[in-house]
This record gives structure tokens, sequence and C-alpha cells, in this order.
């Protein structure tokens, strides 16, 4: 029998989608149990408040209502603080302040949206109406929002014992060498810009369904998560005290993450632990506009950058200083952002000698701030190619050749950058000249003619991006400060039929997991993808897994299950040995089929799994049956894609309204095991990507009321805003897993802002504009001309 065609490199349909688009997807908002309660949280109205005393009785009294409990019960019952997973050291070896975060708040409300209490009811309905009805006594008090306010001497605290509300304040880089580095400039590039907070926003809202059965004290909590595993370990250990053996956490379909649902929320311990209180399953599921309130907001950084240049435009220091706002609690993640995933991608892809980067990471009394896809890195593309184009037009060279002149070049590698990271491998003139090419860099000023015959001015911006995913090597993490390894896991389970099941520890939810990793279980075990069923998202069924998030999942995921399919081949090799009765040396291993070597005997995977399981004459002392392998796969590295995005704008100057008409994209994702799925992420990506430079922002009233808390206020990118996009990819293989992959699952959020606002200010520079702020809506793009012209 031959074997099935391969399948990796080729853009086999995406499996899952069947289901999803016959509207049998299963979501958390799916499931009801007999006997549920609704809930429904009781948020803070106010930025910064002392609570008072909170009056069960008027939310008990409205039909329905079956128990209403606060932050006091919880505390009562001994319930912890909803913990952050990474410890970041500052300065002078200062620890970073980690102020306690209780899932329903006690004693002060810290933003808008802040949890107060929870409802719990027969119905929906009633659960709001309760929650509507319950009186609290709120002691409003002056709230800090912005960056630039949270850091003044007599700031309203955020939290007392977090001193000017510093939660740390830490470096990176060598600073005496870029001060001396600056100290022999040519020339110096200043910025200053803002990356303006984002506000995610999945298809499906979070959801939660807690469950607790008496006859054996377990629970089970259904959740919108990205990783389910990492839930039930913060949950147990932290907040909820519990043994995790009693614990399942499953996170069914869930439509879209984007990094929002990697973080432990207060819902998620509130109902698992309400549900044991009633006896009762307990569903929540929230409304948009709590998602606007309540999900983790991404970036928000001020930021002051300077680059020192030689005079001949080599790259010769970078100075940065970061003010990150954290929000008022400290998320999941949220102290790893600012640091290990920002100001260690500063070098780009140049070869910049020397770089000294300061974040100071801010409380406020706002939404915390956390992961948001890219996390990190997007701040950090954002600072260095904006500065880098800066410094192409002060210094009148073309912002190509500029960088052309400063990449890490492909001898050099590994390349060790001056900000802890080690590049494994690229090429980025490579992309560089792909994308030149595809965007026909060449006839710009053609295409900027024709623009300027209609009235309109057209730019041109690039963004060389790189980034550091699959994260992450448990010996960096460790040393970085996370406070547990970031491996993953996987089970494949050869079925004696022929048919393979495999339990994967990464987490689906859009990404195609589905049916990628079915392509490598395909391609290596020689059978079709038809037999191969993916299994994720369930703690019960998944020996362990750290989920999905910073582009892991295929690097360290999918490196996991071919490491498991490495074993069943060398057991396989065992099997057929025996069975051929030859020596184990003599089997070989191609396409399922093992065979003697230098014979016709030969056996394949189909018959070996079956005898696997029938082992009527095995040496059961040297061979167990089953065909069944588990594997862990910790990386040696994190994979570096990158690559080369040239957006093209024209720009109505009478109105500020932006179009963008091309956008090429030429990305090094390394090996590719799906071109489709891998372009639709690059196009997701450079969607949001588009958002944040275009159309988003949260704004927040100088009291710390969320302003833009609807789709009234916030503008996401609709269909007629996406561009035309002009596709390639680069490939140099990532040299430390076995797949050779590297992620692809950001990169579009990450290097396409720079690009296009780059673009923009090329557009404008004719005008006298030589900036301009994220979102560039077509009032701010105005208001700039209007400055740039001396109006108002
Ligand atoms: N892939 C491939 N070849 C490569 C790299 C990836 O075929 N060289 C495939 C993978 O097998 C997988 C997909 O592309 O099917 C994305 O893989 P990867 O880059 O490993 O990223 P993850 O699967 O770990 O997904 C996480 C990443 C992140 S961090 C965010 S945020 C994000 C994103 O993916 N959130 C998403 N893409 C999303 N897409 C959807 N639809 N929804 C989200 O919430």
């Amino acid at each position: 029998m031959n074997a099935p065609a391969k399948t990796v490199g080729t853009s086999v349909k995406r499996t899952e989608d069947a289901r999803f688009l016959t509207g049998r997807g299963r979501y958390t908002d799916d499931i009801n149990r007999p006997n549920q309660l609704h809930a429904a949280f009781v948020r803070s109205p106010h930025a910064h408040a002392a609570l008072g005393e909170i009056d069960k009785p008027s939310a008990m009294d409205v039909p329905g209502v079956v128990a209403v409990f606060t932050g006091a019960d919880m505390a009562a019952d001994g319930v912890g603080g909803l913990p952050c997973g990474w410890q970041v050291i500052g300065k002078s070896g200062v620890p970073m302040k980690e102020p306690a975060h209780p899932p329903l708040a006690v004693g002060r409300v810290r933003h808008v949206g802040d949890t107060v209490a929870v409802v719990l009811a027969d119905s929906r309905h009633a659960a709001r109406d309760g929650a509507e009805a319950l009186m609290i006594d709120y002691d409003p008090q002056p709230a800090v929002v912005h960056l630039a306010d949270a850091g003044a001497a007599g700031a309203p605290q955020v939290h007392d014992e977090v001193d000017g509300n510093v939660c740390y304040d830490w470096e990176i880089g060598d600073q005496a060498a870029t001060d001396e580095a600056f100290g022999k400039a040519a020339h110096v590039t200043r910025l200053e810009l803002v990356n303006n907070r984002l506000i995610p926003n999945a298809i499906e809202p979070r959801a939660a369904v807690g469950e607790y059965d008496p006859a054996d004290g377990s629970y089970t909590l259904t959740t919108t998560s990205q990783n389910p595993h990492v839930i039930r370990l913060l949950m147990c250990a932290f907040v909820l005290n519990l043994p995790e053996h009693k614990v399942r956490v499953v996170a069914p379909d869930v439509g879209g993450g984007f990094g929002s649902k990697i973080f432990h929320y207060a819902e998620e311990a509130v109902v698992t632990w309400a549900a044991a209180k009633v006896g009762r399953p307990i569903k929540w599921t929230a409304e948009r506009s709590e998602s606007f309130m309540t999900d983790c907001h991404g970036r928000d950084h001020v930021t002051t950058a300077e680059l020192a240049l030689d005079a001949d435009g080599t790259f010769l220091g970078l100075r940065v200083k970061t003010l990150a706002n954290m929000g008022a609690y400290l998320s999941t993640f949220a102290s790893s952002v600012p640091t290990y995933l920002y100001a260690t991608l500063l070098a780009g892809q140049y070869r910049t000698p020397a770089i000294h980067a300061e974040v100071k990471a801010l409380f406020t009394h706002t939404t915390p701030v956390d992961a948001y896809r890219g996390a990190g890195r997007p701040e950090a593309t954002y600072v260095l190619e904006k500065l880098v184009e800066k410094a192409a037009r002060e210094l009148k060279m073309d912002p190509a050749e500029l960088r052309r002149k400063n990449f890490i070049q492909p001898d050099q590698f590994p390349y060790q950058t001056p900000v802890a990271l080690a590049y494994d491998t690229g090429h980025y003139e490579a992309s560089l000249d792909r994308a030149l090419e595809l965007s026909e860099y060449s006839s710009f000023a053609e295409r900027r003619a024709a623009s300027e015959a209609k009235g309109k001015l057209r730019g041109v911006g690039f963004s060389c991006y790189i980034e550091a995913c699959g994260i992450a090597p448990s010996a960096v993490a460790g040393a970085l400060g996370a406070r547990a390894g970031l491996y993953e896991a996987a089970e494949v389970r050869f079925n004696p039929t022929g048919s393979v099941t495999v339990f994967t520890g990464s987490h689906s939810h859009g990404q195609g997991h589905e049916t990628t990793f079915a392509q490598i279980v395909a391609d290596r075990l020689g059978v079709p993808m038809a037999n191969v069923e993916i299994v994720h998202g369930d703690t019960n069924r998944i020996p362990f897994g750290m989920g999905t998030y910073g582009s892991r999942s295929l690097a360290v995921g999918g490196s996991a299950i071919a490491r498991a399919i490495d074993k069943i081949i060398d057991k396989g090799k065992k099997i057929a040995a025996h069975m051929l009765e030859a020596g184990e040396g003599d089997i070989e291993y191609k396409d399922g089929v093992f065979s003697v070597a230098g014979t016709d005997k030969s056996l394949t995977m189909g018959e070996i799994a079956f005898q696997a399981y029938v082992p009527h004459n095995f040496p059961h002392d040297k061979l167990e049956p089953g065909l069944d392998e588990s594997a862990f796969y910790d990386p040696g590295n994190f994979t570096y894609p990158a690559g080369t995005y040239i957006c093209e704008v024209e720009v109505d100057p009478e109105t500020g309204h932006v179009h963008v008409d091309r956008f090429t994209a030429v990305d090094d994702f390394g090996t590719i095991i799906n071109p489709m799925i891998v372009e639709g992420q690059v196009q997701g990506g450079i969607a949001q990507g588009l958002g944040q430079a275009l159309l988003e922002g949260a704004v927040y009233s100088d009291d710390g009321q969320l302003v833009t808390g609807s789709y009234m206020d916030y503008a996401m990118p609709r269909a007629q805003h996406i561009p035309d996009y002009r596709f390639d990819f680069t490939c140099t293989p990532c040299t430390h897993n076995p797949l050779g992959a590297k992620g692809c699952g950001e990169a579009g959020a990450i290097g396409s802002p720079p690009a296009i606002i780059n673009a923009i200010i090329d557009a404008l520079g004719p005008l006298g504009v030589d900036d301009i702020p994220m979102p560039a809506t077509p009032l701010a793009v105005w208001q700039a001309i209007q400055d740039a012209k001396g109006g108002t």
C-alpha cells in the first residue's frame, strides 16, 4: 500500500471549519447544565472608591435571585488573590511590587469595572436585575489614569503599599557602552511616542461555567481559555487552594483570544468557588460592555528613544526609556510584557552594538494591561522602525538602504544581541529584496505622481520586524523570572485499528491546529490525515499543557508531537524487528513502512500498531504492549520570525482620510506546514495592526471613565479597511526545533503598525508634517496638517 501523499507545505483546507461554518462549534455559552444558576457581576462605576456597606437584601429581594457573594465572603473562606506569573527584578535588585488582587474587591475598588460582587439567580435576566438592584456604598476618591500623571509627586496611590505607583523600574543593556556610542555619534535621531492602549475584541466574549460534585468533592470549570492547565494551576495553587486532581478545567471551542484569554480572570475563580457554596452549576457570559471594561487591555506605553549613527548611517547605539501602564492590578503575564517581550527585541534586525533600555511600570486606576497579540514586540518594533525611518529622513537616505546597511548578515548567525536574545538564523536582506520587488517600490514615484494629479498625497512606509516567539525556553524564561518553564506536552496514541489520537497541551482558538498538527502526524506516520484526531483543551484528557500564546503552538507544541512520534517510530522498530525476525539495527523506517534493510521484508505502520496491541508472542520482559507515547518539548531557544512589510497609503489632505492602498508582507517563518493557514494568520495580524494604526485607541476621561466603552466609540477594522495584500515567504529554517518552524501567529500585528504610520508620515512630508500619533484617525491627520500649516 502506498503511503498517502505528503501534506506538509501544502494548503490543506481546515478540518475544523466544517464544524464552525455549519454552526456545530461548541462554545462555553453553548453549555447548559441542569439546575444551573446564572451569575451577574456587579462592577464598580468608579475608577477609585472606598467600599462601604454592600446591602445584600437589596438584591436578594429581586425575584429569582438565589445568592449574593462579596469579597468579604471569599476572604472568609480563605480565598487568595489572582497571581502574576512573572517576577521582574528591577534596578539594584528591587523586586516588582505585586499588590493583592482579590477576585471580588475588598475594601476598595481600583478601576471602572472592578469586580465587587456576584449575584446568582435562576435566569440571566434575574441575575442582571439583582446586580442592578444591589446597593453599595462607595466613597469616591481621586483617581490617576494617565502614565504621565501616575509617577508624579502627590499622585493618588492605586495601592497604599506601592510607593509612587511604581510596580518596577527595570533596565537592560549596557548603559556605559551606550553613552560612549552616543558620544561618538555624527548624528542622533530622537523620537517621542505613545503606543496606544488597545482593547481586545474576540468575537466570543469571555464566559465560564462552574460545577461542583459533592459526591467526590470535584470541580469542573468550563472557560473561554487559551491555556486550561495554567488556569487550573493558578486557580488551585493561589486562589482557591484546591487539590489539582479534584479540578478539571475545560476550554472547548474558543472564538478568538488574541492573548486576552490567557490570563486567570476573577470570574473563573468566582463561579468555581460559588458552585460549591450553593451546590448548583453556575454560568456566566460577559456582555460586550463588560468585555470592554474587564478583558485585559494591551500596549499603553510612553517612550522616548534615541538612535546614534555615524556619518555614513551605521547604527552605533540605541537608548530607550519607556513608561508602561499596568492598570490597577498585575495581571497574569503583565510584568513580562514591557520587559522580556519588549526591551529584549529592541535590537531588531540590526547590528546596533550598544543598547540600553529602561522601563518603568506604573499602576493606574484603569483596567489591567497585559498581553495582546504580539505583546511587547509590537511596541518594540514600533519604536525601532519609526526611529530608523526618521533617521533615514533626517539623513536623506533611502529607508530601505539605511536598513540594508545595518542588517545582521546571514554569516553572523547565531547572533548575540546586546539585549539578551541570541538569534539562531535569518536572512533579512532576502525578505527586504523580495518585498521591494513585490511592492513595485521602484515605480513608487509614478504612483505618487498619479495620486498628486488627483489631489491626494501618497506615501510609502517600511517596517523590518523581528519577533521572539515559541515562548519560552525554560532555561531562558526561568533566568528571566518566569515562575514556571514554558515547555509543551504531547501524547500520541496509535490505536490498534490504525487511527491516531493526539493529545496536545496547545489550544486552538482560531489558528487551525486540528489541521496543521494532523498534517505533521499524517506525514510522519504515513497515515491519512482523516485518521488523525487532535484533542486539546481539557485537563482531564491531556496530561499537561502550557497552552497557546506567544506563537508557540507549532514550534513548541508541534515539536512535542514530533518527539512523541519519534518515540512511536522507535518502538515500532522494536516491534518490527521482533515480527520480521531481524536485528533492530537493520530496521529502516520511511513513510509509514518498516523494512529490513536490503530485503523485501516489510510491515506497515498499521500492521505494527495492530501487533502492538495483540502481542501474542512479545518478549514481555523487553517489549511492552501498546503504541502510545508521550513527550515533553522544552525549546532550546526562542524562534525568530522576521520580515519586511511595505505599506503604501493615499491621504486626502482635505479630510485627513487615509486609504491603505497596498500592503506587502514578506515573512520568514522557517518551514511552513500550511501556507494558506499561515497567510490567514498574517492577514488577521495585519488587520489588527491596521486597527491599532488607524482606528483603535482606548480613551479614559481624567476621572477614569472608559470613554471608548462600546463600538460606538471604539472602532474596529472592517472589510472596507483591508488593503490589497501582497504576500510571500522567505525561508531560513529554525535551527533548534525538529520542525524547522518559526511561529507566525503574531507577525502581522507586530510588523504592520510602523509600516502604516511611516507611510502616512511619508505622504504628509511635503506639507511639513513629521509625525503622526496612533490611531491616525482622519481628525488626527487633518489636525497634524493644520498644525504644520500653523492653523488650528
Ligand atoms: N503554522 C504553519 N507553519 C509555520 C508556523 C505556523 O503552518 N511555520 C501554523 C500553525 O501550525 C498554526 C498556525 O499556523 O496552525 C499558527 O501557529 P503559531 O504561529 O504556532 O501560533 P499559535 O498557534 O501558537 O497561535 C498563537 C498566536 C497568537 S500568540 C495570537 S495572540 C493569536 C494568533 O496566534 N490569536 C489568534 N492567531 C489567532 N488567530 C485566530 N483566528 N484567533 C486568535 O485568537
